[in-house]
């Protein structure tokens, strides 16, 4: 990471008039705000640094779902992002002298791409445990037109795993470790201008100090997230805080009268002077109208960086408030030279959503006052062919699944994800757990130990802004309850605490004993358990549960992980439980095994989260089970998305609301009995079957479960529907299947 330059200030200003809508007190005279849209340097114009330029974000539409914005105030901002996508060379392997601008990329061997990349799409998707982990190297060029001079121009990296040495024009600007997390450096030294050359070398193989030693998932090399040219003023929101936003928004005391808003905001002096910095933070709602401004003044001398903590008030506020209202307000803050009012603006928007929480050992959780039941899914974030080299789209389209099946809550497991991800948990209402990608095994070198802090205040600071999250996991599943990792399990805990008093630290434990140390040190307990996968049977599950409530009477409990394996090509009824590390994976038991759980978990409210592993297949290279190599197969969704399972409906009926109604084992096919048990899942509470035309019965169910047993097939095709209504009989949902005999 890129050292912090100067001495630390801190003063705190504030202005509590939570009714303030006019002109911020710094702008001159005369200046006005100007009307939304009709100024700034917005658009994704291609720009002469040969990239995609993110539109100005004070044009952005807000997140709160009504498309307000906030109002521009004064001169355009001097901040611009410009994303890297096309144009990159990419060399599979390492390289002597790749880094210098000399450097011949048109040999063979280099190859064109895009970023986001990543060199392991196909080899650590197919099984064999023999995916390439090493070094690949990219180049790309730009030229930089002259009116940067006198900006901080940084490089912001929002991925690469898991090593990255970066270079620009044959000058090493330093070296991250850690695959999840963004990064930055302060590119403005060894910047010239008219054409630059950046070059970047990523190796994934296995290091020692850098978590996840090991895990159930690939870890696929690259720089599979988006890397931005960002220019800002000399005078700016500090980009060096741990590739923060450099503003940190809270609130407390939150009634229905009143919240009170805290702001810290760090601000960089980077010119050759001392200056006052001219703080602004103004609160719009989802309409955009002002509803708070605090102001403040900081002064730093050349070269420092300083803090700035401002206090204020919103009247009434409108609460994030889930799945039900994700109401979210939009922060704008802006930063002006004293010296200078008129001049260059640094200008960064961020989400604020307004709520509070709390979960108790036998209530569970509650949001703003109210009991919210947390369920639902686990989310890894590699796609079919692609590995971790997605977009906005693949996140868009997950995310429409989550909400589909109905889930309140969503573990983004088991590292951190695109900010873009949590940017849509905020806009959805999904309350999130977000962790660190300690996995497994530890060890007690002080490397390891320095590098999972740095995983997780990069976490926490980067993540700050988003109102949903609620939870930091510290780690998951640390095989020994030894000394090493409880000592670094106690740490982390402490460190997430210092890090973030507003939020609440969990674990994910498994694999030693339920009541030992490992799972004492967050805040929160949570345990990955798979009664009927791999111990025991699926009926355990609620024994389980109530034997751990009474033993650990004041922890607070949650359901991590549990999940099942299923094929859409493998199909057995009834099911049995089938071998884990086999590669039989009957559909069916998955969703008996879900059903059964589901059943045990809605009965329990001290449990105060929920989260089924997984919502899709992903790629786990060291596995050979199930329909496909290479393959964890616990999701409920396929590994390409475009196959929902049965177990996906089976929570769908039990979660959401829409009326919907699904015949299940529908792909079990040719059928080989005369006779065949139909099973049907819908939110409605009634049913009608139809084979071939004929009425075979209406039932009722308060379960969601609809069977209709042995119900005859003929030879050849047979057309199987089935109509469900609601409880005053009317008829609002259809499903169809063809089976064959
Ligand atoms: C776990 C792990 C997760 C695995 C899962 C499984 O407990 O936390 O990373 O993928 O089990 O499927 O075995």
């Amino acid at each position: 990471m890129a050292v912090l330059a100067g001495a630390w200030l801190a003063c705190t200003s504030s202005k509590p008039d939570g009714s303030a809508t006019g002109v911020p007190s710094f702008l001159a005279p005369g200046v006005e705000p100007t009307p939304t849209g009709t100024a700034g340097s917005g658009g994704s114009t291609a720009t002469g640094s040969g990239g995609e330029m993110l539109p100005n974000p004070m044009l952005v539409p807000s997140g709160g779902g009504s498309g307000g914005t906030t109002p521009l105030l004064g001169p355009p901002s001097g901040r611009s992002d410009t994303l890297l996508r096309e144009g990159w060379r990419f060399f599979a392997g390492e390289v002597t002298g790749a880094e210098q601008p000399g450097y011949d990329d048109g040999q063979l061997g280099w190859q064109d791409v895009t970023v986001p990349h990543t060199w392991n799409a196909q080899d650590a998707q197919d099984g064999g445990s023999n995916y390439r982990r090493g070094a690949g190297w990219y180049r790309r060029h730009w030229s930089e037109p002259a009116s940067t001079a006198g900006r901080r121009v940084y490089l912001q990296f929002d991925a690469a795993n898991s090593v990255a040495d970066v270079y620009l024009n044959g000058r090493r600007l330093g070296q991250h470790r850690g695959g999840y997390s963004a990064f930055r450096f302060d590119a403005t030294a060894a910047l010239r201008e008219g054409d630059n050359l950046l070059a970047v070398r990523v190796d994934n193989a296995a290091v020692p100090d850098v978590p996840p030693l090991s895990a159930d998932f690939s870890f696929f090399g690259g720089l599979y997230r988006d890397v931005h040219l960002v220019v800002v003023p000399a005078l700016h929101l500090d980009l060096e805080d741990a590739a923060s936003p450099g503003v940190y928004l809270n609130t407390s005391e939150v009634s229905a009268a009143s919240a009170e808003l805290h702001a810290r905001v760090r601000v960089r002096n980077g010119s050759a002077e001392s200056e006052t910095a001219r703080v602004a933070v103004s609160v719009a709602d989802a309409d955009g109208v002002l509803v708070a401004n605090l102001e403040g003044e900081l002064p730093l001398a050349a070269g420092q960086t300083g803090e700035l903590g401002l206090d204020g008030e919103i009247a009434e506020p409108h609460l994030w408030n889930g799945r039900l209202d994700p109401y979210l307000y939009r922060v704008t803050a802006q930063l002006t030279s004293a010296r200078d009012p008129l001049g260059d603006r640094d200008v960064l928007v961020q989400p604020l959503g307004i709520r509070f929480f709390s979960v108790d050992a036998n209530s569970g959780f509650s949001l703003n006052g109210r009991p919210l039941d947390l369920h639902g899914v686990n989310r890894h974030q590699d796609r079919i062919n692609r590995g971790w080299a997605i977009g906005e789209a693949e996140h868009d389209e997950d995310m429409a699944l989550i909400v589909e099946m109905g889930a309140s809550a969503v573990r983004l497991a088991h590292y951190q994800q695109a900010q873009y991800f949590y940017d849509l948990c905020d806009r959805e209402g999904l309350v999130v757990w977000a962790e660190i990608p300690l996995v497994d095994a530890i060890t007690a070198d002080p490397a390891f130990t320095e590098n999972s802090r740095q995983q997780l205040i990069e976490l926490i600071r980067q993540s700050y802004n988003h109102p949903s999250i609620l939870f930091w996991g510290i780690g998951n599943e640390q095989r020994t309850d030894d000394a090493p990792s409880n000592a670094l399990l106690g740490e982390l805990a402490a460190l997430a605490r210092s890090e973030d008093a507003s939020r609440l630290s969990t674990y994910a434990h498994c694999c030693s004993s339920d009541t030992g140390g490992l799972p004492q040190h967050a805040d929160l307990s949570a345990y990955n358990e798979y009664f009927g996968w791999y111990t025991g049977n699926y009926d355990q599950f609620g024994a389980w549960a109530d034997a751990l409530h009474a033993a650990r009477p004041t922890a607070r409990l949650a359901l991590s992980e549990y999940g099942a394996g299923a094929s859409l090509n493998q199909h057995q009824d009834p099911p049995q439980q089938p071998a884990t590390d086999g590669t039989f994976h009957p559909e069916e038991y998955q969703s008996v095994f879900h059903e059964a759980h589901w059943a045990a978990l809605e009965t329990r409210p001290y449990l105060w989260g929920k989260f089924i592993w997984n919502m899709f297949d992903f790629a786990s290279d060291t596995r050979n089970e199930g329909d496909a190599p290479g393959r964890n197969d616990k999701g409920l969704v396929s590994y390409d998305r475009k196959t929902k399972k049965d177990a996906f409906f089976w929570y769908k009926a039990n979660w959401f609301s829409e009326p919907f109604v699904h015949i299940t084992s529908r792909r079990f096919e040719p059928r080989t009995t005369a006779n065949i048990d139909i099973k049907v899942y819908s939110n409605l509470p009634r049913a009608i079957l139809r084979v071939n035309g004929s009425l075979v019965s209406e039932l009722e169910s308060p379960t969601h479960i609809f069977r209709w047993p042995g119900v005859p097939l003929l030879q050849g095709v047979n057309q199987v529907e089935v109509v469900a209504r609601d409880a005053n009989g009317a008829a609002i949902a259809m499903d169809r299947v063809s089976w064959s005999r």
